[in-house]
């Protein structure tokens, strides 16, 4: 049984659509990041960073395995399936470079223009400013790949769309405010949108938790 330690965020999403994608059985455990419950010691011993999402296969090769960070998650899951990431090759490369800079990038950016420009109670200015940008600038990256490559990794679904498509959709959700108007303005990223955010396992895994 596969146990994945989530809660209702854009990273905890990832490997919960994954995980619809491949139909497998898998038990949720909440971590709620508004109780602090990432901060438990018991938590910090499959997620030594504290955050969500983490994950334990219990019937992984050579006995129980924990897992922390999305991408690793994500990597691990297409390899023990064989699905959604070559297996080899230079496509292999090209999944894992698009997973990563979403790790990288689209994912710490988006989560400090929601800090900065929603959460926080004192506005800052500069950071709002300095993180739109940031954000605007991802977006715009993200819609030159994907006016060439059906997908973000290539011509076919892979984990670099699982990996950013719940960090994206908050652009016309939790951030639409500030980053709405910029991706109204992206037609290629809005049909890719629209083509994953079709999907079933896709709709499954983003309602995981929610009530
Ligand atoms: N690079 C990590 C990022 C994980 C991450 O930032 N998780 C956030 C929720 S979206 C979290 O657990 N935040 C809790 C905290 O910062 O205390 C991944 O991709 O798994």
């Amino acid at each position: 049984m596969i146990t994945l330690y989530t809660w209702t965020t854009p990273n905890g999403r990832k490997p919960a659509i994954m995980l619809e994608e491949l139909g497998w059985p898998y038990q949720v455990r909440p971590v709620d990041l508004g109780k602090n419950e990432q901060f438990d010691p018991a938590f910090l011993k499959i997620s030594p960073n504290n955050k969500i999402p983490a994950m334990v296969d219990d019937e992984a090769e050579g006995g129980p395995l924990s897992l922390f960070e999305s991408g690793a998650i994500l990597t691990y899951l297409a390899d023990k399936s064989g699905r959604l990431l070559p297996a080899s090759g230079r496509a292999r490369y090209e999944v894992l470079a698009w997973l990563h800079w979403q790790i990288g990038n689209l994912g710490p950016m988006f989560g400090q223009l929601g800090y900065f420009a929603v959460r926080a109670k004192e506005k800052t200015p500069p950071a709002i400013e300095r993180f739109t940008e940031e954000g605007e600038r991802l977006l715009a990256v993200m819609e030159t790949r994907l006016a060439h490559s059906a997908y973000l990794g290539g011509e076919e679904y892979t984990i670099a769309d699982i990996a950013a498509y719940p960090w994206t959709a908050a652009a016309t959700d939790y951030l639409k405010g500030v980053l709405g108007e910029s991706l109204n303005r992206k037609p290629a990223l809005r049909r890719w949108l629209d083509t994953v955010g079709a999907r079933p396992a896709v709709q499954r895994g983003m309602a995981v938790l929610k009530s």
